[in-house]
């Protein structure tokens, strides 16, 4: 009989936050990973601990506790934002019984967000209570970016910064087989903590020569969408462009590097192999930045699919000079519903510190065509920035209410690696600890106040709002003095809605309700609220 081949685990840790973006938590960058750790002769599984839907209330964290008279209160109406601080997914200890059931000898957890980098060392001492034997390694974008930070924990063998694949299968050799850990890329191991920055990350260089990511080993009955499978797939690493908030475009030596068209192909068919594909997410900004090369992938999936294609998104935002008539066509055609595009500012100040261009005429021409082939779109843009006066994302907002999308509105959080990390650095503006690194906890309070950045949020809701009834040919409520509430309010979220944008239109505030009827203000900025209202022609809203 043969041996078993050696065994590694891959985690994806829970996650404490008001809100989770599930299903679009897909654990790609592990089933890459275990991909190569296969080609390389190891068995490989992954552990998501996000992959169940399960969620419980935790008391909200010391240092957000300045965020409980915006979130403290439950709001039923399409306005509200957070209510309670969750965890999201299994229990730490299920996560150190699932390592010391699998036998693993090396166990890799995730860790790509530095907001949630606790929870990530919390599932790594669970691992080394419930399984001593096994070492642990930590990879992502948080260690990659502060990889010393990560070594402090006493449960945390080694560090790979950088991408997995080009590392971990060479560690975990190294283990196996009592080689030299000398000359492993990313690699930081125990006593070289204090060295760590130093550490070159892992880069794929040749990244077609690496196998597609193992899709066989996500939970797929969790994140299929209606009846049928969902896949993420990336085409490209590293980012051409460079904006100013983000770690991705060439940080840490991070060259772009795009993928052949026969390999994301490769890796789409493999995937579909053996469940049906009915929904794809392009998790790439520049999917369509080579115009040529983006055409000749749409036909490819054209091909592979016939008529029964799949819905396809890149919901993490296009660059909308990067789409043309003729592109947002063949996008449509090749199952493209939804275009998901980053305007981020409109102001030029704002756009130049974010090292992004001026984007609102292709954004009208991309938005002109979605709308003539019948296609839905979202446009995101960044508020709360350092330096970004409240007034830059208002004008922003606006400029999205007359034009046929969803408004997304993004609250800036530091991340690791990025320019706009440093440059909050040099103005002692980065709060701590790290788990303020998020949207969610409106984490930078500079040119735009906390409030405001929550003013903003909020006033997004309020505009997307507005557009779903105009969509609907539903007549706005007129500008109603506040007074008693509705009958019934309570237990309908449009009626609701209907009602407290009534109040809006006539006094400025913002306010929410609760399941027993009871309305109450929200705490917003009225200054922001009165200039919304001042500047929005309500009829013009699309
Ligand atoms: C998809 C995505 C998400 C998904 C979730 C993905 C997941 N698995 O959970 C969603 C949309 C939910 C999401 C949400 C957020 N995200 Co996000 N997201 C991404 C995005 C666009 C792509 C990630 C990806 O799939 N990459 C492709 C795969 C192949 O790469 P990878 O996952 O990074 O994995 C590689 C390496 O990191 C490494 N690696 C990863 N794990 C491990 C483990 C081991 C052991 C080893 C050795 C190596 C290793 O090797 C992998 C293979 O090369 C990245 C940006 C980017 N381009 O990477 C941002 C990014 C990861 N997100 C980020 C952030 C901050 C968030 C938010 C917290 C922002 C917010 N709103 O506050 C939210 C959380 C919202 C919530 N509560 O739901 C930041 C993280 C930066 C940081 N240091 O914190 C990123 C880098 C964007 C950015 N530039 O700012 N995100
Ligand atoms: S925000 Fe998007 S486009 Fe800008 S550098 Fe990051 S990945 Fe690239």
């Amino acid at each position: 009989m043969r041996e078993p081949l050696p065994f590694i685990l891959l985690v994806q840790p829970p996650i404490r936050d008001f809100y989770l973006t599930a299903k679009r938590t897909v654990p790609y960058g592990l089933a890459c990973i275990a991909a190569a750790l296969r080609k390389a002769g190891f068995a490989a599984g992954i552990f998501d601990a996000l992959a169940n839907g399960k969620s419980r209330v935790v008391p909200i964290p010391e240092e957000m506790r300045y965020l409980l008279p915006h979130f403290g209160r439950h709001d039923l109406s399409p306005f509200s934002l957070f209510h309670h601080y969750r965890h999201y997914g299994c229990d730490f200890e299920a996560i150190g019984r699932a390592a010391r059931a699998s036998n693993a000898f090396l166990v890799g957890v995730s860790s790509l967000f530095t907001a949630y980098g606790e929870e990530a060392l919390a599932a790594a001492r669970a691992i080394k209570r419930f399984h001593p034997e096994a070492a642990v390694v930590l990879g992502g974008h948080h260690p990659t970016a502060l990889p010393e930070a990560v070594m402090r924990c006493e449960a945390v063998d080694f560090v790979i910064r950088g991408e997995g694949e080009a590392s971990l299968p060479l560690l975990a050799a190294a283990l196996r087989f009592g080689k030299s850990l000398d000359g492993i890329p990313g690699l930081v191991p125990r006593g070289k903590a204090k060295i760590a920055d130093s550490v070159l990350p892992a880069v794929m260089t040749d990244i077609d020569a690496y196998p597609p990511a193992a899709h066989d080993l996500i939970d797929l009955s969790y994140y299929r969408r209606g009846k049928k499978g969902s896949i993420v797939v990336t085409t490209s690493r590293g980012c051409p462009l460079k904006c100013s908030y983000c770690s991705v475009g060439g940080a840490f030596g991070n060259k772009y590097r795009r993928r052949s068209i026969g390999s994301v192909l490769e890796e789409i068919r493999s995937a579909a192999s053996f469940q049906e594909v009915g929904f794809i997410d392009f998790e790439d900004e520049n999917l369509s930045l080579d115009k040529s090369w983006f055409l000749d992938l749409l036909s490819g999936i054209r091909k592979l699919f016939g008529n029964a294609p799949p819905e396809l998104r890149a919901m993490n935002g296009l660059y909308p000079p990067s789409l043309d008539a003729e592109t947002i066509r063949a996008m449509r055609e090749a199952g493209f519903k939804t275009l998901n595009l980053s305007l981020i500012s409109t102001s030029r100040k704002c756009l130049e510190r974010f090292g992004r261009a001026d984007v609102r005429e292709p954004l009208d021409h991309a938005l002109d065509a979605a709308e003539a082939l019948g296609m839905d779109a979202v446009t995101y843009l960044i508020a709360g920035a350092p330096f970004q006066e409240p007034e830059d994302a208002l004008s922003d907002l606006l400029h999205l209410a007359y034009r046929n999308t969803l408004a997304g509105v993004s609250i800036f959080y530091p991340s690791p690696g990025s320019a706009d990390f440093a440059l909050c650095k040099t103005h002692a503006l980065l709060p701590e600890p790290f788990s303020l690194y998020r949207s969610s906890a409106a984490p930078i309070s500079h040119a735009t106040s906390r409030e405001e950045s929550i003013t903003l949020l909020r006033l997004g809701r309020v505009l997307n709002f507005m557009k779903a009834l105009v969509r609907q040919e539903i007549p706005f409520s007129e500008a109603t003095p506040f007074g008693g509430i509705n009958p019934g309010a309570a237990n309908d979220r449009q009626k609701a809605g209907r009602m407290l944008l009534g109040f809006f239109l006539s006094d400025g505030r913002l306010r929410g309700i609760t399941r027993e009827g009871e309305i109450y203000e929200h705490p917003v900025s009225r200054d922001l609220c009165l200039k919304f209202l001042d500047r929005l022609k309500i009829d013009r809203i699309r």
